[in-house]
């Protein structure tokens, strides 16, 4: 399948040629994908002299702090001033890795108020909001990361010997996919992956930096969790956890601890929908997984506010911990034809 066609490929090129300063937004909460291929595309962009930043609404885990160029991401909630400026300015917008200017938060009104920008998008949800003048936009693909290397295939392959770059977008699509354990079915995938490694770098070493990083109160939260705050509901093929202020913190809780969490019930035999409950300031933030046809992000939509991938979303409530899990319970029977 061909992602990006020659037609698209040089109306990009034309596009970024003709552009001087160029920013690179990604969504709320960041994830390997959105940090990858938006710092993997940057590097591409400072290749060709160009004047780009990349800028996302928050922080992001400490796994990530590695990744080349890094230092120079702009989080709105740290440097809004800098941020409305550099978007103020800016003459190409990229947006990776999100379908709708809501996924930025504030930033997003920010973005809307430069109507001379041209605007691209690069993602692999479903439904994109028509908020760009250049779609690349399939959920046929393993990650952002992935469209981004087609797309810097498409236009300058040589690009593709820098190890940074590479390696960002490595981190993309290897987080994306669970290591590969899902969307990454199609070949495509596979051989993008083998011509990011011709460049030289460490598929093992980055690995080791993403997946054994973690602190040893996340490992304890994490015995908790399975130990204490599983909740198996065998007739509905589901699991749940949910996290209190008060248990996080009596793990020293930092941000990116409690991710994959939501997958670890995938892995018990039987189950096919999973959901983890943290309690914040004022809401209850909600993952869901799925295995097979059960689309959790249509279910995230009718009921919690949110979206994202068939067999991954996100989701919201404006209840407590405990009312949200309630009313999630409540809500399974009604998708029992879907729970089997
Ligand atoms: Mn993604």
């Amino acid at each position: 399948m061909e992602y990006i066609s020659e037609h698209k490929g040089n109306e990009l090129k034309s596009l970024i040629e003709s552009a001087e300063r160029i920013i690179i937004l990604s969504h709320k909460n960041p994830d390997g994908d959105a940090i990858g291929s938006s710092l993997g595309l940057c590097h591409f962009l400072e290749m060709k002299g160009k004047h780009v930043k990349v800028i996302v609404p928050n922080e992001y885990p400490e796994f990530l702090h590695w990744l080349p160029g890094n230092d120079f991401v702009i989080k709105y909630k740290k440097e809004p001033q800098l941020a409305g400026k550099l978007i103020e300015e800016a003459e190409l917008i990229f947006s990776l890795d999100f379908n709708d200017l809501k996924r930025l938060g504030k930033l997003g009104e920010i973005v809307e108020k430069n109507q001379t920008a041209s605007r691209i998008l690069i993602d692999h949800h479903p439904y994109p909001k028509p908020f760009c003048d250049v779609e690349i936009s399939t959920v046929h693909v393993s990650s952002t990361a992935e469209l981004v290397y087609h797309l810097i295939q498409r236009i300058d392959d040589k690009a593709l010997k820098n190890k940074d770059l590479c390696e960002c977008l490595y981190v993309g699509v290897m987080t994306d996919t669970g290591c590969f354990s899902f969307n990454s079915s199609n070949p495509a995938t596979f051989r993008a992956v083998a011509h990011l490694l011709q460049s030289g770098i460490d598929k093992d070493y980055i690995y080791d930096r993403i997946f054994n990083n973690y602190s040893a109160g996340r490992m304890k939260l994490m015995g908790y969790c399975l130990n204490h705050k599983m909740h198996i509901i065998p007739e509905y093929h589901t699991a749940y956890i949910g996290l209190s202020q008060k248990e996080m913190k009596e793990y020293d809780f930092k941000m990116g601890d409690s991710e994959g969490f939501v997958n670890l019930p995938l892995s018990i035999e039987g189950i096919i929908f999973s959901a983890l409950f943290i309690e914040k300031a004022g809401h209850t933030k909600i993952s869901f997984r799925s295995r097979g046809n059960f689309p959790v992000n249509d279910f995230s939509a009718s009921h919690f506010g949110g979206g994202g991938h068939m067999n991954a979303a996100g989701g919201e409530s404006k209840e407590s911990l405990t009312e949200s899990i309630k009313h999630f319970v409540s809500l399974l029977p009604d998708y029992s034809k879907w729970l089997k």
